[in-house]
């Protein structure tokens, strides 16, 4: 029988390995590197994410040698039996990176059974650091955070992640994001999922929608959300599921109804 590991222990190994990793990426922040395209123009990958991703499966794997992981850059690790799953994105945000926009995140998530238990999700030139523990709140550098009470789409921010292949198709993302920025509220796109879903938890926006996301994207924002006392689907309001890939809707709560009525397609 495996006994399991206190939230706290998994919270401090993400931290660890989260401050680690910023030390690299803020080391790498300005400098000249070559800037590799994935499939799709604005889908890039440097040496810093895959040099953050080693850093951040090392530190780790140091704690805890047995447990399984799922990263951005090198996918799931071999069959692992242990119910403990480490979900990671090195860096979100890319994009924002290579072009010396400060706005990107590392983003760790300890999963215990499938369930995310503890997350991290930390802003190196920022010097912000959120976390967030399973029934014990979320927190940004310490302090308690909580969503917003705002309860209608005129007073409020919203970010919105837009899809890449918006140029290739016509899209059902520009008709919702249409209906929606006519009811007067603000929309923002920050570039970065796991930062739109801290600074959801932080209260600095009311919600967050994006057609796709891969579970790296959201796994720690998701648990920092509901800590702050914020909700998690799709866009049909039904309960979201991190470990497929999946359009998610994140709000304080308040107005998610009007949201999942804006987003129906
Ligand atoms: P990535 O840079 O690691 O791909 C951009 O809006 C944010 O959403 C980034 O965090 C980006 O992560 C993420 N994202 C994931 N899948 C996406 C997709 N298919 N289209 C646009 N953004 C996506
Ligand atoms: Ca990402």
């Amino acid at each position: 029988m495996t006994h399991s590991i206190d939230t706290g222990d998994l919270l401090l190994a993400a931290i660890q390995a989260a401050m680690q990793a910023g030390n690299l990426l803020k080391s790498g922040y300005g400098s000249a590197f070559e800037i590799c395209c994935k499939p799709g123009p604005h889908n890039l990958v440097t040496v810093y994410d895959s040099s953050a991703e080693s850093i951040i499966i090392n530190t780790i794997k140091q704690r805890f040698p047995t447990h399984a992981f799922l990263a951005e850059e090198s996918g799931s690790s071999a069959k692992s039996a242990s119910p403990y799953l480490w979900v990671i994105d090195p860096l979100d945000g890319t994009l924002n990176f290579a072009n010396n926009i400060p706005l990107f995140a590392i983003s760790i998530a300890a999963a215990h059974k499938k369930e995310i238990v503890a997350g991290v999700i930390y802003l190196p030139i920022m010097n912000e650091l959120f976390t967030a523990e399973k029934g014990k709140g979320a927190y940004l550098n310490g302090k308690r955070l909580s969503v917003t009470t705002v309860d209608n789409l005129e007073h409020a921010v919203l970010c919105t992640g837009m899809p890449s292949d918006i140029h290739q198709h016509t899209n059902p993302y520009l008709a919702s994001f249409a209906r929606i920025a006519k009811e007067g509220c603000a929309i923002r796109d920050f570039g970065s999922a796991a930062l739109n879903l801290a600074y959801l938890a932080a209260g600095r926006v009311s919600a967050y929608w994006i057609d796709s996301l891969q579970p790296w994207d959201m796994a720690a924002g998701k648990l920092l959300v509901e800590e702050a006392g914020g909700m998690v689907t799709h866009y049909d309001g039904k309960p979201h599921d991190v470990f497929s890939e999946s359009n998610l809707l994140a709000s304080n709560g308040r107005i998610h109804k009007t949201m999942v009525k804006e987003l129906k397609r």
